[in-house]
């Protein structure tokens, strides 16, 4: 089979065209472990964390619902890989590495990190939207990997990608914070639904719309997301959001060691 540095030609070859590609057992399960474990570490020490860190589910904030543990009310750890060792050492994995040099290199940084934490009954659906609306990075170099840190099931909230969506720029979009989506979101039956096992990887591109539905079931789904892009990629005035930066330069001029 041919590769193109790591990637099979298949692979690319769905990235350019369809705009994402998933591969199976990405991570390994104790690399998922690790995942889970630092995520309970840094719960353990919350509220004593940055505040930027850990934003709670909507609902238990305005305390109508109270979960079993405080992980439980968690939707997202932000910009982990700013804001802690471990995430921040993760974002230098050779497969991810590998794959952004391919993807947006030579150079590339880590723009974004977070990790989706949907949790079981009340996990909270992610409206239809393209990342690079939030970001508005220009060129649009820009991908993620969405790694899956729990089997991901139409049921539990896994990813809904429309095939080829990438191809068409942004689209208007409205809302505020979390809930900025597209003002036009596609059918749900347009989607490709991606159900994945725990640590297997969606690779998608930054202008691709997707989704994922509600947590309905007592599963967990968690899911680590790390954005990559040309470390030349600026933020526009366009975005409604102050202008991303990177998190970490992971290669070219400024580049951070481990
Ligand atoms: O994992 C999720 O539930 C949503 C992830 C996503 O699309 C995002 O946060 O941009």
């Amino acid at each position: 089979m041919s590769t193109v540095s790591g990637l099979t030609a298949d692979q690319k070859a769905q990235f350019d065209e369809q705009g994402y590609f998933i591969i199976d057992e990405f991570l390994t399960l104790e690399e998922v472990d690790g995942v889970r474990n630092e995520i309970a570490t840094i719960m353990d020490r919350y509220p004593d964390v940055p505040e930027e860190l850990v934003q709670i589910e909507p609902a238990v904030g305005r305390g109508e619902i109270t979960p079993d543990r405080v992980e439980l009310g968690v939707r997202k750890l932000f910009r982990m890989a700013r804001h802690n060792d471990f995430f921040r050492a993760l974002a230098f994995h050779p497969k991810m590495v590998g794959i952004a040099e391919t993807l947006v290199g030579p150079d590339v940084s880590l723009f974004q990190s977070m990790l989706l934490m949907k949790p079981p009954h009340f996990g909270g659906q992610k409206i239809w939207h393209q990342d690079n609306a939030y970001f508005r990075l220009e060129p649009n170099d820009v991908f993620g990997f969405w790694i899956a840190c729990d089997d991901a099931t139409l049921e539990n909230g896994c990813m809904h990608v429309i095939a080829g969506s990438h191809r068409s720029g942004i689209g208007d979009h409205g809302g505020v914070a979390d809930d900025y989506g597209l003002i036009s979101p596609p059918s749900v039956e347009d989607a490709v639904a991606c159900e994945m096992k725990a640590g297997d990887a969606l690779i998608f591109h930054g202008e691709i719309y997707h989704f994922t539905p509600p947590n309905t079931t007592g599963q967990r789904r968690r899911a680590l997301q790390y954005h990559y892009a040309a470390p030349h990629c600026r933020s526009s005035s366009d975005s409604p959001f102050p202008p991303f930066t990177a998190e970490v330069i992971i290669s070219g001029v400024g580049a951070e060691g481990l």
